[in-house]
């Protein structure tokens, strides 16, 4: 009798606790929702942003389409109200040229203490190492480096153009000189360094504000190919897990599963890297992959398949999507 009281005592006692935190959850729940108002991302917007990046040429640095690029993301970037700054530098290449080289800078709500980095690379690949043929060619980089950028710049113009703003302000670094790292198999005049990430390397030793720093940084690389998949790459896993975590599960949540694999795969050596290591920003890489791929990059990396036709709407919107709903959700 004592055993059957206090089993019923037992369950009542879960019972309304139970419902209690249901109802506090309920609660919680619809005020969140009434306040976030997240603006729909257009993938068609970011489509031509894309577009036109490519129809300037390859962005190879020292070209003249290089130049005329970088005046058409600034002044992209004006039209959307944010304020721009450029970082102007000299690096050498792997093959013994000498570039000049240009980040672009720029931020919205600049009095928000709170803020989120988004980054990617806007310089393309002067040769096509991984093709077949016109080996010795610059490729379009549709995807490798203009998808990135088109994102960024559809997510800045929604946020500037909704009635309802972020609690977070957001900076934007587009990286310059990326791309041109040796060849596959080719080692570089002094294997020591990276011939890579030019434009990460030398901001994360010479941040255009001095200490500047963020919560967190979000680089997008590849982010536009039909059927793209992103994975979880190491080395954001290493420097940002929390942040890895809670850009797949928002995904996943508003119905990007498709896109945001939950699988952890190995370590890519991109802007990241340095952003994390140098410049102590956490920061991950949204960045397309193909587990079945020998080098774990899609087939069109670094060939001549890289333009206009494998770029796609619906994944430029999950991506773009997805950091909107991040952003918004940030208290
Ligand atoms: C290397 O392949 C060394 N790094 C990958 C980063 C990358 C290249 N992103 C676009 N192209
Ligand atoms: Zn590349």
């Amino acid at each position: 009798m004592k055993n059957i009281i206090s089993l019923l005592f037992i369950t009542l006692l879960v019972f309304s606790c139970d419902s209690s935190k249901d109802k506090k959850e309920e609660v919680a729940d619809k005020t969140e929702k009434k306040d976030l108002e997240v603006p729909a991302f257009s993938g068609g917007n970011a489509y031509q942003y894309v577009e036109t990046q490519v129809n300037f040429g390859p962005r190879v640095p020292n070209t003249s389409a290089h130049a005329e690029t970088e005046e058409y993301i600034i002044q992209q970037l004006e039209s959307f109200g944010a304020k721009v700054q450029t970082q102007k530098f000299e690096s050498d290449t792997y093959d013994g040229e000498v570039w000049n080289l240009t980040n672009i800078i720029a931020s919205i709500q600049p009095e928000k203490k709170k803020r989120i980095l988004l980054a990617a690379h806007w310089d393309t690949r002067k040769i096509a190492d991984k093709d077949t043929e016109r080996k010795d060619e610059p490729i379009d980089g549709a995807n490798d480096g203009a998808s990135g950028v088109g994102v960024i710049l559809e997510v800045i113009n929604a946020i500037q153009k909704a009635g309802s703003k972020p609690n977070v302000g957001i900076d934007i670094i587009f990286f310059d000189g990326e791309d041109n790292g040796e060849p596959q198999g080719l080692s570089g005049r002094d294997p020591s360094k990276t011939w890579w990430c030019l434009g990460s390397q030398y901001w994360s030793k010479n941040k255009h504000i001095p200490g500047y720093s963020a919560y967190y940084g979000i680089l997008l690389d590849m982010v536009g190919g039909v059927n793209a998949q992103f994975h979880k790459e190491g080395y954001s896993m290493k420097y940002a897990p929390t942040i890895v975590e809670k850009v797949w599960n928002t995904a996943d949540r508003i119905g990007y599963g498709r896109y945001f694999i939950n699988n952890r795969v190995g370590l890519i050596t991109d802007d990241h890297y340095f952003v994390n290591e140098f410049a102590k920003i956490p920061m991950i890489d949204i960045i397309a992959h193909e587990p079945t791929s020998g080098d774990f990059f899609p087939d069109f990396h670094h060939t001549h398949k890289d333009n206009m036709e494998i770029i796609s709407q619906e994944t430029l919107k999950a991506v773009g999507q997805t950091l909107l709903q991040v952003i918004y959700e940030e208290k």
